[in-house]
């Protein structure tokens, strides 16, 4: 896939799905101005595995739950526990920005350190009105920037991260360790224990996810679409295809209105930019085709499943808003969704079916997060919105490695502008192929 960049050199580079390794940006904020020692280090939390990760991704791609026997593990910034643990050295009284970044392939984390609780200053690069928890919910992809401060009796703590999975499927369910260690404090001390929230608490997801906010200052306001030109209505679900080589001669699919999406030869933004027929359709449904009860009982047949490459075509600078909802289709399921190419603000979300007359009165138009990935909870929907002034074609997928794999993604198609600097550039002469 290819990603112009929106800084100014107008860059175009080879982008997969952007989710290995993804680091916010470094700039200070209000937040941190009063804050003395602060000092910045970076969590990556990550799953490993004694395969190579192209192994896993074809194993993934062949057996449904071939994941489960791969035996992997999650790691915080180091090797897993039983060969080393890293950790990190402080000093009473200072305070500590932690850059924290969700690497994992298929797992929301909970994240938490004993005995130190977490102010919430930044996700996705973006700010946020800062507000205290004993833990934190981070998706695949995800950023969280929080301020740590040292204030406990020095000692030994345990930092830990766990799944996060409300679904009803089998859950890998490891713990991955970190140490916050007091400087000073030998090593044979044994260590406090992190509590972490349960790994099927919905409700504390959904309340976390909750407490974010925009910051809204003046400096960094929310600059929200009041005004909607175009609303989608997307429904995420799962379906099935025959495969002769796979385990049971079948293999999952997921989808979008009940399409699952299938990678072109050619680069999207190539066939948009050449105007190429054959690669992809402009043609994807702005709804599904019949409304249904998406989250009641679990809905196994006649399911009409499609695998396309189609895209939806997107009006520069209109303003857009997507209600994404979780369905029944095989199993309800928590969906980090990621969109490429624009943050965008997550103006509501809730359990069950949306309510396109009801809902959209309780949406907060005021500070809603802005992000670029955001969960749809499990049997709920989560509704953004952005102004589409990013010409070019940008992925929106889940952000696990699983679903995106089955096809769980599509693309917007956003034509170009009329002024000198809304339209996609020619890709450079020396662009490798992907
Ligand atoms: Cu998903």
């Amino acid at each position: 896939m290819l990603k112009r960049s929106k800084s100014k050199a107008r860059k175009w580079v080879c982008h997969r799905t952007c989710q290995m390794h993804t680091q916010s940006t470094g700039s200070q904020g209000p937040s941190f101005h009063v804050l003395r020692n602060v000092r910045k280090l970076s969590k990556l939390l990550e799953k490993t595995s004694s395969l190579g990760i192209d192994i896993i991704y074809s194993n993934l791609l062949k057996n449904s739950f071939g994941f489960l026997a791969l035996n992997p593990t999650y790691i915080i910034n180091s090797a897993p526990f039983y060969l080393d643990t890293f950790a990190m050295e402080v000093e009473s009284g200072k305070t500590y920005l932690l850059r924290i970044i969700n690497a994992a392939l298929n797992d929301e984390l909970f994240f938490a350190i004993a005995g130190h609780n977490f102010t919430v200053v930044e996700v996705d690069a973006v700010y946020t009105k800062p507000f205290t928890t004993e833990a934190i919910l981070i998706a695949p992809g995800q950023t969280t920037n929080v301020l740590v401060q040292a204030n406990q009796k020095p000692g030994r703590y345990f930092m830990a991260a766990r799944p996060f999975n409300d679904a009803p499927i089998p859950v890998d369910n490891k713990t991955a360790t970190g140490i916050l260690q007091y400087k000073g404090i030998p090593n044979s001390l044994l260590p406090t224990l992190a509590q972490l929230p349960a790994s099927n608490d919905s409700e504390f997801a959904l309340n976390y996810n909750k407490k974010l906010r925009s910051l809204n200052s003046p400096k960094f306001p929310a600059d929200v679409p009041q005004k909607v030109d175009r609303k989608l209505f997307y429904t995420i679900g799962f379906g099935k295809d025959s495969c002769p080589t796979c385990v049971n001669g079948t293999r999952l699919l997921a989808t979008l209105n009940n399409i699952s999406f299938v990678m072109p030869q050619t680069a999207l933004l190539q066939a948009h930019y050449f105007n190429l027929k054959g690669v992809f359709k402009a043609d994807f449904p702005d709804k599904p085709p019949k409304p249904f009860n998406y989250t009641g009982a679990p809905l196994t047949a006649s399911l009409g499943t499609s695998r396309a490459t189609r895209l939806s075509k997107i009006a520069f600078n209109s303003t857009i808003e997507l209600v994404l909802q979780d369905t029944n289709l095989l199993t309800v399921e928590s969906h980090p969704f990621h969109l490429h190419g624009y943050n965008f603000f997550v103006v509501g979300t809730g359990i069950g079916n949306f309510d396109p007359v009801k809902y959209p009165a309780n949406y907060n138009l005021v500070d809603p997060i802005e992000r670029n990935t955001a969960a749809v909870p499990t049997g709920g929907w989560t509704a953004i919105r952005f102004r589409a002034d990013n010409p070019g074609v940008w992925f929106m997928h889940c952000h696990l490695e699983l679903h995106t794999g089955w096809g769980l993604k599509t693309a917007f198609a956003v034509e170009d502008g009329p002024g000198p600097d809304q339209s996609v550039l020619p890709p450079p002469t020396d662009l490798p192929p992907c």
